[in-house]
């Protein structure tokens, strides 16, 4: 058949959707048939995600995309975040969210223990306190990791729920820190140094490799018949990445969310001196592929802020568009200073934060904003830059995929600061590029180039050139270097 119909779960840190879309030679619609809220829950242990809840979802989104047949389903999800199973193969305890603040000693620990560039040496891995690796080491002896014979991460979970099937697919076991980058096995040293109990770590799968076919209950439940599970990229950024309708590999990426991802796509990893200490990491990507690239905070600055103002997202393009007429670069934050990653008060925060670094906090919401979009696009710019330089691969264009293309402030400013070209969309490139694995895996599109032509055909980005006064960025770069 020249196309196929296929549905992808994607699961972002703030909403889940199911989108079910037909794909082949010079076709891609995706269409959203399900989207829900992902609402973390706070127990005395911390903070947790409501997985059951999620499957919940999943359930319902399925049941929607079964009136379009599709011919099989495939599941991404943020990275790093895991269940544990019993010897019978029950979930023992809710999954922690890795915004929990129960790792940092722990992390700190691991990296002593180890050495920093001994352990970069092996999982290429950027320092984030919530790396998987990490979090096992603070769960170090709880009757949770006693307990546990499997560890799934949250794709995997869910996948198993569907069919029975355990195993790691692996550009999201790439994000643990107990993968062995280079081999792309799991590192056996490493988990014998947090002490993982033997066998905990699945089978590694490939993007492509099928799942397993749907379990007689989820069969009932959504009224799938004969549709298979498929291994996508399952790190949501690994199949936004996949998602960009980049035209030459001289691209950079900025997959613009919750968190912004920012890197380059290269043949293998950087594991240098140089890029561990600028905190770059070495996550896998789809057809063998390594997706060099920084975490920046991201839009979680912004989401936070309008959660604690008690603000509807909704309003959010009024306050944009005041933030526009704000005076610029009144002040900058670092946004990846760690005191922003857990929940929690944003704007005190930052205002916290400028006054320690000598600045007056902004006194209206809409300049706020505007720092906080100044101060993304500066780490945008030094992200991109810091990853040409650091791989020697070229960028001429950067591609600005997810929720964050919308905001044409923060694609504009990105391009001013850069001082190169922005191609904005899709929004939703996280599910296309879900689509386009189980497509390739169908047979119904070509590699990622043609994939990614297709995407380019199907959703032209928004092309934002560089304007204004480049010399201002710089002054506002260095300004926060200093700080
Ligand atoms: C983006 C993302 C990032 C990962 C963070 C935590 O949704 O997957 O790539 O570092 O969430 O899992």
């Amino acid at each position: 058949r020249p196309d196929g119909i296929f549905a992808a779960v994607d699961l972002g840190a703030s909403s889940g959707r199911v989108v079910v879309g037909r794909v082949g030679p010079g076709t891609l619609d995706p269409t959203e048939v399900h989207r829900f809220a992902n609402e973390p829950v706070r127990l005395p242990s911390g903070l947790h995600w409501d997985v059951l809840g999620l499957y919940r979802e999943v359930l319902r989104g399925l049941s929607a995309a079964a009136a379009h047949g599709p011919e099989s389903v495939g599941i991404d999800s943020w990275a790093v975040d895991y269940g544990l199973l019993d010897a019978d193969g029950a979930l023992i305890g809710a999954p922690f969210h890795y915004r929990d603040t129960r790792t940092d000693t722990a992390a700190r620990a691991v990296v002593a223990q180890i050495g920093a560039t001994e352990l970069y040496a092996a999982n290429g891995l950027q320092y984030l306190p919530f790396n998987t690796i990490f979090q096992l080491a603070a769960s170090r002896g709880t009757s949770a990791v006693r307990g546990a014979r499997t560890l799934l991460l949250i794709p995997d979970l869910l996948g198993y729920w569907l069919t029975g099937e355990r195993g790691a697919e692996i550009t999201n076991a790439s994000t643990t820190g107990l993968l062995d980058v280079a081999g792309r096995r799991w590192s056996a040293e490493l988990a014998e140094t947090v002490r993982l109990p033997r066998g905990l770590l699945p089978d590694l799968r490939e993007p492509g490799d099928t799942v397993g076919p749907l379990l007689a209950e989820p069969r009932r439940a959504t009224g799938l018949d004969g549709v298979p599970v498929v291994a996508v990229a399952s790190h949501d950024t690994a199949s936004a990445v996949l998602g960009v309708p980049a035209e030459t590999a001289h691209f950079g990426y900025l997959s613009c969310g919750t968190w912004s991802l920012a890197g380059v796509e290269l043949d293998a990893p950087v594991r240098t001196e140089a890029a561990r200490a600028a905190n770059f990491t070495n996550e896998l990507g789809a057809e063998g592929t390594t997706r060099f690239l920084r975490n920046i905070m991201g839009l979680w600055l912004v989401q936070e802020s309008l959660r604690t103002w008690g603000v509807e997202a909704g309003a959010l393009p009024g306050l944009l568009a005041e933030a526009e007429r704000a005076e610029p670069f009144a002040a900058v934050i670092d946004p990846d200073d760690p005191r922003f990653l857990p929940p929690g008060d944003m704007p005190a925060r930052i205002a916290e934060f400028l006054r320690e670094t000598g600045q007056r906090p902004p006194a209206t919401r809409a300049a706020l904003l505007r720092c906080v979009l100044e101060s993304l696009a500066l780490a945008h710019r030094s992200a991109i830059r810091s990853a040409a330089r650091l791989s020697g691969h070229r960028v001429d264009v950067v591609h600005l995929v997810g929720g964050g293309a919308r905001n044409t402030l923060l694609c504009q400013m990105t391009a001013d600061a850069l001082g190169l070209p922005v191609l904005a969309g899709p929004v939703e490139a996280t599910a296309i590029g879900n689509l386009l694995v189980q497509a390739r895996a169908a047979g119904q599109v070509g590699d990622r180039w043609a994939a990614r032509g297709l995407v380019a055909d199907a959703h032209r980005p928004r092309r934002f050139e560089p304007a204004g006064d480049a010399r201002a960025w710089d002054a506002a770069a260095r300004r926060i270097a200093a700080g």
